[in-house]
Formats: C-alpha cells, structure tokens, sequence
C-alpha cells in the first residue's frame, strides 16, 4: 500500500487503474476525505458500500477505494446483476464527537445524492445500517441498507455469510468430493457480522469450528453459544485447518503469509483478502484452493439490492446467493483446473467475459 502521495504517485495510480472516475472531496469542517470510486457503470448504476476508517494517508485511501470498487464490478458481472461497481472511503483523520461524525455523514449523503443515482451505496467496514439511516436522510434514494425499523433490510451479515458458508461447501466438492464440512476443522479470522453467522452454519453442518477476533468480547459472547475453540489472533496464520476463512480485514493473505498457511482451502468473506494479484500464484503453486473473495462474499449486495431494489422475498435472495455462488465457483474451479491457472485469474476471466457480453447485447 502506498502510504505517501506525490504527483507521481498519484498519477501512477490513477493511470493503472482501469476504472471510470475518482470523487474526491475534502470535508474541511472534519479533515476527512471522502472519496467515491466508481469502476464501471456498463452493467448499470455502480454500487458498493461506504468504508469509513482512518488510512494512513490520501493514497492509501484511494487505493483501497479504487481496487474495493474493482472487486465490486467483477462481483455484480459474475452473478449477473444489472448493476456496475463502485466502493466509496470516507478516511478520517481520527475519532470524531457523535454530532462532527453524523455531520459529516450528511455531508457525504448529499454528495451520492448529488449524483443522482450514478452511485447507490450502502455499509461496509466501519459503517451499518445506524450510519446508512443517517447518510440516508440526505443521499435517499441511493442508499441500502438502513435499519429495518427506517425501511431498509438492516445488517447484511447473516446472507453474506450464507454465501461464504456456500462457497465452502463448493469447495469441499470440488477438493473432496463431498459438499459436508462435517468433520472438517474450519477457522475463521473474524467474528463479526459475517463470522459469527458463519460459524453458527458450519457449527449445525458437524464442522469442527475454531475461531479468532481481536476483540475479546466477540470471542467470549459466541464461545458461550457456540462449542467454538479460540485460536490467539497472533497464531491464526500457523493453525493447521482444512480450511482458513478471513472474515475480517483484507490483505491477509500475502508472499509473506502463504508460506506459513496450513490449510488446504482459503474462503472467507473479507474483501480483497489477497494483498497482491500474484499472491493467487504462490496460493495456487502451493496446492492451496482459493475461493475467490469477490464471488463468496457476493450475499451481503444480493440481499442489500434484491430485497431494497428489486422487492425479492428472503426466501427469494437465499436461492439467488446460493445458485449464482455454486454456478459461478463451478465454473471458475474447473476452468482453474483444465488451464492450470489461478482461481482468481480464471473468474476475472469469467467476469471480463459476461462484461463484454452484457456490452454487446446493449
Ligand atoms: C460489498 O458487497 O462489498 C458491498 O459493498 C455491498 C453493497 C452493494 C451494493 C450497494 C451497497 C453495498
């Protein structure tokens, strides 16, 4: 990541970037920068969620904003939704008293607002539906995933989740032959909104579930619901599994990491969990099986637009998750097989493809 901007820097990453436009507006009341990084709009109005955290620098915002709102293109092509990608930071330059911070979300909603619908955003990391209510009395009707009690369809975890949970077992076909995770020792980074759920699932499945969360009260609350064995956050990347689910921050998964992995799948729901393309490479030349990111953590937008945009019912979001995920990773593992290419190169193959496909039918 870069963590300084010069000219150079900055035009660099522009440059090699191959999506529409960067927003950047500096909210001089806050000192935050709120960035909108909108991919692609070929499929239809770009959407991704609002990511609001503190960043080393402008840059390394940018970066995170513009390769997140990648992620969010390649996800919408590959399970065939009429809707282009984009991701929005809001990088802030420390805690901020309630009233400065829902100022501020205001702020940012009157600018998706100002765009009329070029964007529809929603929660990601350090946002939920509390913030989404708040950017919603501004940036309506281009925001998802309000409360329940504002008439959104509240907290996206558990769907995403489903997803992951999903994918998992697509995995397991395709590495063992049989779907059930039963039996098998799955650890989980990560016990969140996405997490938890997920263990919850793998646990009524007969997985044998370890977990691990930098906060201790996360850990204790499901120990106490769950038969879950706690991993230290400082020992996650060592823990011999048969499969390692990042459900936290992305990056994690790196030429420095690879080598210490002991599992035999990667899949998670953190977004950009590899911190370098080529780390799809030294995962592959490992014998490693990785479940793309951007096509198992594909739940939490499905539901978010399918209940908010298109009106499905739960049971209606459940079979689109569960069908486009298991149609799409099919696709991808064998294609990884026959060509002897990375997963993450042969579903990039697969987006690029419906991509162009959608671009020649309009
Ligand atoms: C994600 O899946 O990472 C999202 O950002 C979800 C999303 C999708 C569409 C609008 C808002 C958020």
């Amino acid at each position: 990541m870069v963590d300084f901007m010069t000219d150079e820097a900055l035009e660099t990453l522009l440059r090699n970037w191959d999506g529409e436009e960067v927003i950047t507006r500096f909210d001089t009341a806050t000192g935050a920068w709120i960035i909108i990084a909108i991919h692609s709009t070929r499929l239809g109005p770009a959407g991704g969620g609002t990511r609001m955290k503190v960043y080393p620098g402008l840059a390394a915002a940018m970066a995170d904003a513009m390769q997140l709102a990648q992620s969010m293109s390649y996800k919408f092509a590959i399970i065939g939704f009429p809707q282009g990608g984009s991701k929005s930071v809001i990088a802030l330059p420390g805690v901020l008293e309630p009233a400065a911070r829902a100022a501020l979300l205001h702020r940012y909603g009157a600018l998706v607002h100002q765009l009329g619908g070029l964007v529809v955003t929603g929660p990601d990391v350090g946002t939920g539906p509390a913030e989404m209510d708040i950017v919603a009395e501004t940036g309506s009707p281009y925001v998802f995933g309000r409360s329940v009690g504002s008439g959104g369809s509240g907290d996206s975890g558990t769907p995403t989740a489903l997803g992951v949970f999903q994918g998992i077992q697509v995995a397991c076909t395709h590495l063992f032959g049989n779907p059930s995770p039963a039996g098998k020792r799955v650890l989980i980074q990560g016990l969140g909104s996405v997490g938890a759920p997920l263990a919850r699932y793998l646990t009524v499945a007969g997985a044998e579930v370890l977990g691990s969360d930098v906060a201790e009260d996360a850990v204790r609350r499901l120990q106490a619901e769950l038969q879950l064995a706690v991993v230290p956050t400082e020992t996650v990347l060592d823990t011999p599994c048969d499969i390692f689910a990042p459900c936290a921050l992305g990056g994690v998964v790196n030429q420095h990491t690879i080598p210490r992995l002991r599992c035999r799948i990667v899949a998670g729901s953190a977004n950009n969990q590899l911190r370098d393309p080529a780390d799809a490479s030294l995962l592959h030349e490992r014998g490693i099986l990785y479940a793309p990111d951007f096509i198992i953590n594909v739940g939490g937008a499905v539901s978010l637009v399918g209940v908010e945009a298109m009106g499905w019912s739960p049971e209606e979001v459940e079979r689109r998750i569960v069908e486009g995920i298991t149609s799409a990773l099919h696709l991808v593992f064998e294609r990884s097989a026959a060509e002897g290419i990375p997963t993450t190169v042969a579903a990039k193959m697969l987006a690029d493809e419906r991509l162009a496909r959608e671009e020649t039918q309009s």
